[in-house]
């Protein structure tokens, strides 16, 4: 149960009765229940329902009938192969013009040593992500996958927002407006031969036009986001999908936002042979449906093999101004961050998981948010430079023991899980996933 249920004091001596039930709130429970999709106008009652209580109770339920008990980490490590980047994003603290203080690109033998680092730690993933380098050719990033995976084959390599997968048909020359879906699939093709096994959520931001014009212009928009996760799926590779809340969007934009991503799934499960409803929906979240399940054999077998072709996971990640061109805003506060995952696992009826991602919501708030919706907090890490909160360096680390404390602290079983969400059996840094 949630630590802050007030239902439960209910008639308890000397207690008041919930403080701040709100009646808009039964309706939405009564369609939770029920395994019925959620109207944008049911999302704005849950952003601006006064019962924050109530609301994470309501997306307990769901990640509870989902998931049970169970609260999933991972082993990873975080890998920037370069920082420099063609793209001057308001929001982002990251991005350096090459020949600037503090600029890198790295090598090949670095990655690799990278690659072997993360398997004596034990990792199962690593995570690959840098700015969209102005000269870089197309191949240097088949050979950084190749080169990590020639050094850490068990490694699965999750890498390449949307953003970087367009920028690298752009290089390759491949890219054509009139038919995107041609040039993205042939990059997408070329870094699977080469060891990709999936796509992270990043790059998203918010999908509104006004609001990417003012703080990402020059960034890929929604449209093509979104073509570059359908394309992946269709190769059968598994994605991610983020949304940056907190800055200049408001919540109505984060509503259509969650609202255009559950449509792109409800194609990838409709392909995957889920039955949709008569509007074309396919919840997952209905009481007897079962989770899509890759069929990847794991270590050994080329990674990202029939894994099958959805999205995974949504991410809500909260903007960080410190250091970023919008540094005058004050970011969300830890209410707006608990609403905004809680919200998103009820509108996102048909992902299977919502992550807590512990460097940028923190663990303590992580362990909330497991009780308000999330089922995930991430993993280790080791390395992050994307955001380094309170002016912490790039060495962002946890250990599993923190991680597991976290969980069960929370309430909940840590279950440790491969990057397609299968559970991960363990003895010391040798691993298999389960059959
Ligand atoms: O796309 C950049 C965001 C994202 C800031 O797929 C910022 O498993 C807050 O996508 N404040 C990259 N956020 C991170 C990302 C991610 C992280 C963890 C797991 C996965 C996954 C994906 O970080 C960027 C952007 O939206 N970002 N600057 C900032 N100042």
């Amino acid at each position: 149960m949630p630590v802050c249920t007030p239902n439960s004091l209910r008639g308890t001596a000397g207690v008041r009765s919930k403080p701040r039930h709100d009646p808009r709130l039964d309706a939405i429970q009564g369609k939770v229940i029920r395994g019925e999709r959620l109207t944008l106008e049911d999302g704005d009652r849950l952003y601006t329902t006064p019962d924050i209580w109530g609301l994470c109770e309501l997306a307990d339920m769901v990640r509870k009938r989902l998931h049970g008990d169970a609260a999933f980490y991972n082993i990873n490590r975080h890998f920037n192969y370069s920082n420099v980047c063609a793209l001057s994003c308001k929001f982002c603290e990251f991005y350096r013009k090459a020949g600037d203080e503090g600029a890198y690109t790295r090598n090949l033998e670095q990655a690799r040593d990278e690659g072997r680092k993360a398997v004596a730690s034990g990792a199962t993933e690593m995570h690959i992500v840098g700015g969209l380098h102005p000269t870089l050719p197309f191949e240097y990033y088949t050979d950084l996958l190749r080169a990590i995976r020639e050094a850490a084959p068990s490694l699965h390599l999750k890498a390449f927002t949307a953003v970087e997968i367009v920028h690298l048909a752009k290089i390759a020359k491949v890219f054509k407006q009139t038919d995107r879906a041609s040039g993205i699939r042939w990059v997408l093709e070329k870094l699977k031969e080469a060891g990709l096994g999936s796509l992270p959520g990043g790059g998203a931001e918010v999908f509104d036009d006004r609001v990417h014009d003012e703080a990402f212009k020059g960034k890929i928009r929604s449209d093509v986001w979104l073509d570059v996760h359908r394309v992946a799926h269709e190769l059968g590779l598994n994605t991610n999908a983020t949304i940056l809340y907190g800055h200049i969007e408001d919540r109505a934009d984060r509503l259509v936002h969650m609202d255009m991503l559950r449509r792109a799934q409800d194609e990838a499960l409709r392909r995957l042979g889920y039955l949709p409803d008569e509007t074309g929906a396919v919840t997952l979240t209905r009481r007897g449906v079962a989770l899509p399940t890759p069929s990847d054999r794991g270590p050994g077998t080329p990674p990202g093999a029939n894994a099958g072709g959805y999205f995974q996971t949504i991410i809500p990640l909260p903007f960080f101004p410190d250091g970023s061109e919008l540094e005058r805003l004050p970011g969300p506060g830890g209410i707006e961050n608990l609403r905004t995952l809680a919200v998103a696992r009820l509108m996102l009826d048909n992902f299977p998981h919502v992550k807590a991602f512990w460097i940028m919501q923190t663990l303590s708030m992580a362990q909330l948010m497991l009780q308000s919706g999330a089922d995930d907090i991430d993993g280790t890490v080791v390395w992050y430079d994307i955001t380094k909160i309170g002016g912490s360096s790039t060495h962002q680390e946890t250990t599993v023991w923190d991680l597991q404390r976290a969980i069960r602290e929370a309430g909940f079983r840590p279950v440790e899980r491969d990057t397609l969400y299968r559970r991960v059996v363990r003895d010391g840094r040798e691993w298999r996933v389960e059959a």
